[in-house]
Order: structure tokens, then C-alpha cells, then sequence
């Protein structure tokens, strides 16, 4: 059923917003290149699957849709820090933004055909009962032949604050011991399934077991070979500093209800601005950041 305040953000045939999973409201797109599900509550791309292609993201199937738990799957966006909270374990893994709901700013059908769906979330009381700044975030989401997310952090305060944030992005893969991941050669990162060992990547990485590797001053693109699914995915991102390959394998994902062992068929390759490289923002500055994905058969 398509939600009635907004009807004004319709575009017929192309935009339509309804009621989603847990009865959150769900921007569906449906363009000539890709459909694409984007749900108000953290900003988070569920699905997005290019015409004659199969869908990109990774979801669970026994994912929750509701208020103040994490949608598992899809894109999270992680804000203002990444990870477990330096000082509070009690604060959300991964900041706050992934758990409020957003407001729908924008969409537009762009002259080429592809669909652009503008998101914001601007700091009220609950998000400072975790973190005291004055900010505005937005997300600018991008539907065409590529998925491309584009995420501007602002400082609507006085004071400088300094932040991590994160696309968190989940691959949907045949098999994930059939994945691997190229591009990050010669790249440094912290181990952190290895105590957070400091390590120097040497070739693609293969996963074969649990993976937490950050990779910091990474390089801008990567790409995932999905031998078993038969396609590769290039991912591209600008503005982030680091790449996150994250998969937790059978001991870690079976203390997960929504993973058990569904760990097999996803990768994350997570584009971030976290530890070393956090970002610093002056009152009345802003930073963008963005990522393009764009899936070929193999
Ligand atoms: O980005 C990798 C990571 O920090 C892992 O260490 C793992 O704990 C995961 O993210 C948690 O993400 P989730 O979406 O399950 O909260």
C-alpha cells in the first residue's frame, strides 16, 4: 500500500513510497536500468539489481525491520563512529545514524533515466543523548546502471567535532570461500580478527576464515571476483579514506540468529573514514564521500 504523505515524492511508474517490512516506509524505485529499495529508517539500501542482472546486496532473510534494531544486510550507514563505542560498550555498534529515521528530501528522475533519492538526518535531542554535536547528514542515492551513494557529513554547530562513518555494504556472493577481493595490494591494514596486528596486504585477499581486515589510505577501487556467482563487482569510492573487508565465518555468524549459515553468500567491502583516518569538521564545513558499484557477468 503506497503511503499517502508521500504521495508528493511520486514519480509514476519510476518512485513510489510504501509500507516495507515491520511497516517502515520503503522508497521503491524502478527505473529502465535497476530497481532499487531504500528504507527511510537509517538510510539504508536494501536491494538494488541492475536489468538482466541478479540483486547486488546481501540481506537477511530473517532480518529485523524495527524501531532500534540494525537492519543486517543491505548498506548500514555508520555514523558518527565506527565499530563498538571507544568509551561506552552499552552506545550501538556503529553510531547512531543506522537506528533513526530519516527524512525523505528529495527525488528526481534525472534526464539519462537514472533515479536520484535524496535522504537527511540533522541532530535532535536522542542523537545527542549519544553524541553532544550539531550535525546534518545526507545521503544522495543514485539508481542507474551502477549503484552510487553519495554521504555529506555537515557541522551545524560551534564547536569542531570529529567523526568515523562508513558505507557497510554487504555483497551478495555465491560463495564466499569462492571470493576474492583485488585491488588492495601492497595496502596496510589492522587485523583485527589477529589482536589488530598492523599487516601489509600481499596479492587479493582469498577469505578462509574470519576476516576483519581495515585497510587504511586505501586505494580507490576494488573488485570483488564472485567466481561462484559468476560475476564480479568493481566498487569505487572517493572521499573515504579506508576500505573494511569484513567476513565473520562459521563461529562468529553462528552466535547471530540473523546470520547462522548464511555467512557463506555475502562479502562486506565497507568504504569508511574510521580509526587512523577519522575525519575532522570545522563549525559550518562539510565532507562528502561516495561510492559507485557497478556488477559485469563473468
Ligand atoms: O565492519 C566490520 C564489523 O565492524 C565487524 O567487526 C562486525 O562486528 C560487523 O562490522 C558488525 O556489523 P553489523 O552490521 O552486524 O552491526
Amino acid at each position: 500500500m503506497q503511503l499517502k504523505e508521500y504521495g508528493t515524492f511520486a514519480i509514476p511508474g519510476q518512485v513510489f513510497v510504501e509500507e516495507g517490512q515491520g511497516g517502515l516506509p520503503v522508497v521503491k524505485v524502478r527505473n529502465s536500468f535497476a530497481q532499487a529499495d531504500i528504507y527511510l529508517y537509517g538510510a539504508h539500501v536494501t536491494h538494488y539489481e541492475p536489468k538482466g542482472g541478479k540483486p547486488l546486496l546481501w540481506l537477511s532473510d530473517t532480518s529485523p525491520f524495527a524501531a532500534g534494531k540494525a537492519i543486517r544486510g543491505g548498506i548500514p550507514v555508520c555514523f558518527p563512529w565506527f565499530g563498538p563505542h571507544r568509551t561506552n560498550k552499552d552506545f550501538p555498534v556503529h553510531g547512531i545514524a543506522r537506528f533513526r529515521n530519516w527524512e525523505l528530501s528529495s527525488v528526481a528522475a534525472q534526464s539519462d533515466g537514472r533515479t536520484r533519492v535524496a535522504l537527511s538526518l540533522a541532530s535532535d535531542e536522542a542523537t545527542k543523548a549519544f553524541w553532544p554535536h550539531d550535525f546534518i547528514l545526507e545521503l544522495i542515492v543514485t539508481v542507474g546502471g551502477s549503484l552510487e551513494l553519495e554521504l555529506t557529513a555537515s557541522n551545524a554547530g560551534r564547536e569542531p567535532f570529529l567523526y568515523e562513518d562508513c558505507l557497510h555494504t554487504y555483497f551478495a556472493v555465491g560463495d564466499v570461500a569462492k571470493t576474492g577481493v583485488s585491488g588492495l595490494d601492497g595496502t596496510g591494514y589492522i587485523d583485527r580478527a589477529a589482536s589488530d596486528a598492523r599487516k601489509v596486504q600481499t596479492g587479493k585477499i582469498a577469505p578462509a576464515g574470519e576476516t576483519v581486515n581495515i585497510y587504511m589510505k586505501a586505494p580507490s577501487r576494488t573488485e570483488i571476483e564472485d567466481t561462484a556467482g559468476g560475476r564480479k563487482i568493481r566498487t569505487e569510492q572517493c572521499g573515504f579514506d579506508s576500505t573494511v573487508v569484513w567476513n565473520p565465518w562459521e563461529a562468529a555468524a553462528a552466535k547471530n540468529p540473523e546470520m547462522t549459515d548464511r555467512w557463506k553468500s555475502f562479502i562486506c567491502v565497507e568504504a569508511a573514514n574510521c580509526l587512523d583516518s577519522n575525519v575532522v569538521l570545522l563549525p559550518g564545513t562539510s565532507h562528502r564521500s561516495s561510492v559507485r558499484y557497478t556488477a559485469e557477468k563473468i
